[in-house]
């Protein structure tokens, strides 16, 4: 430190107790980037241009270098850094991670089931008033515990088996949601727990990514969360782009616990942590069946993923007499809704000729029940994606349909085969007519340069035009 060039004079005459310009000046940066990136990353909301952030970055990062004991762990330049690990040590959990029930019929019964169960075990008749529940979404991703000592983000870790997890820490600090420093009250210790997620924009992005790399493309965004998560190496975990929503809590020491679970939500949003939005205080099986109904609607148009809602008992004093079983609370349950994706079987790869005469290899599947509807067809979108997803017919996959979206084949699982499969080969001729089939150069659909002499693409043609998105022609 002797050595560092000084970039302000002075600062070695000041007296101890009073803070150096220099000091005053990163505390000051530190506040200044810790606001910014809360409006930037967990409002969406960003107040100050991208280059302005990194100014006041830059010039934080050349205080810290000519002043290194000016550096603190939460101070903003610390995100990413570290190296690669051999593994991931152990991290006791100093209050076990509880799970969470599933109801697994996904109809409005699910929730009457557990208003009723509530009902019953508060002791509660007819006569008395609905109870009040805190409804949120169930995110599909990875429980994480935060530990905030002082208000500083000290360790993250997953759940491991709710005893144990493992400390992730270093890759944690390079979620951008995720605050080194919370606002305002600083509990002495303050746990959070919530999930740790991958946006589905971000996860195309990352996919398209790998394919213009040429690499393996993610299977879907809950395993390349975890994965990131698992990574030893911070500098490819930093670049997962991971998103974050708190739901609850651990261990607590000096901060008085809102009474009820809305206020615990409300409160954490407050200290700069990300919540989701869609929330409500619920009365009733019926309150509790109408979020259920509403978010299913929503559901295809969030996004992230998510596989159901959670309902939990608002009041702390209720939830404190309900109790727990088995390590899961009493109070709590995620009321799930059908799977997005399902494994089955190819039994044949065929190509369809679309309107504009792209041919798509098509897999053949044994039918399945997947996001609400039986599928037995879904795209491999072209050879080059269907090549690095090495399918071939009799092969295990997993098959998504999440909403309006045509069923796609994500992936195989990977088993051995019983004999030799011969690969997919894209045809010569078009299936229906005949013509040559086409692929530009430095493209990636192959097409049938049959026109609208294709009676596939004629026929095509025809329906997009008597179509919803066109003349809408019952
Ligand atoms: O969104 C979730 N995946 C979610 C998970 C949620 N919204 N709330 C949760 N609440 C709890 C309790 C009731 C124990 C605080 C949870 C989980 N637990 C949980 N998920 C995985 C392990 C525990």
């Amino acid at each position: 430190a002797m050595s560092q060039p000084v970039l302000f004079g002075g600062s070695e005459l000041a007296p101890a107790s009073a803070p150096s310009p220099e000091a005053e000046r990163a505390a000051a940066l530190r506040e200044l980037l810790h606001a910014h990136a809360h409006r930037y990353y967990v409002l969406d909301d960003p107040s100050i241009p991208d280059a302005e952030y990194d100014k006041l970055f830059a010039e934080l990062q050349a205080l810290e270098a000519a002043h290194p004991e000016l550096l603190t762990p939460d101070s903003p330049t610390q995100r990413v850094l570290g190296k690669v690990l051999d593994g991931f040590t152990p991290v006791r959990h100093a209050v076990p991670m509880l799970s969470i029930r599933t109801e697994t019929d996904t109809e409005a019964s699910g929730a009457e089931a557990f208003d009723a169960r509530i009902r019953r075990e508060l002791g509660l008749t007819e006569t008395d008033p609905p109870v009040a529940y805190a409804a949120e979404l169930k995110f599909d991703g990875l429980a994480i515990n935060l530990r905030y000592e002082h208000g500083v983000l000290v360790t993250a870790a997953t759940r491991g088996d709710g005893e144990q997890g493992e400390d992730v820490t270093q890759n944690i600090r390079t979620v951008g949601q995720i605050p080194l420093k919370l606002q305002g009250a600083v509990p002495e210790v303050l746990e959070v727990r919530g999930e740790v997620y991958m946006r589905r924009d971000d996860f195309e992005a990352l996919n398209q990514r790998q394919r213009e790399k040429g690499e393996k493309t993610f299977v879907n965004p809950r395993n390349t969360a975890a994965g990131a998560v698992r990574q030893l190496d911070p500098a490819l975990a930093a670049q997962r782009p991971l998103s974050f929503y708190a739901y609850g809590l651990g261990q607590v020491e000096g901060w008085a616990e809102p009474a009820t679970h809305s206020g615990l939500l409300d409160a954490l949003a407050a200290m700069g942590l990300p919540v989701c939005e869609h929330r409500v205080v619920a009365q009733g099986a019926d309150g509790l069946i109408e979020f259920h109904r509403r978010i299913a609607a929503l559901r295809d148009g969030l996004p992230f993923d998510i596989d159901g809602v959670v309902y939990k008992v608002n009041s702390r004093a209720q939830q404190q007499r309900l109790g727990f079983v088995s390590r899961e609370p009493r109070w709590a349950v995620a009321h799930k809704y059908p799977a997005q994706e399902q494994l089955t079987q190819v039994e044949a790869i065929d190509v369809q000729v679309g309107r504009t005469g792209a041919i798509t290899p098509v897999a053949r599947l044994v039918p399945v029940f997947v996001g609400g509807t039986t599928v037995s067809n879904a795209t491999l979108h072209n050879v080059f994606e269907l090549r690095r997803k090495g399918v071939r017919v009799g092969d295990q996959v997993i098959v998504r349909r999440a909403g309006d979206v045509i069923p796609e084949v994500v992936g195989k699982v990977d088993a051995a085969r019983e004999r030799y499969i011969p690969n997919f080969h894209m045809l010569r001729a078009c299936p229906v007519c005949g013509s040559a089939v086409l692929r530009e150069k430095g493209g990636i659909d192959h097409r049938c340069s049959g026109g609208i002499f294709c009676p596939a693409q004629r026929k095509q043609a025809l329906l997009h035009f008597a179509g919803r998105r066109a003349m809408d022609i019952e």
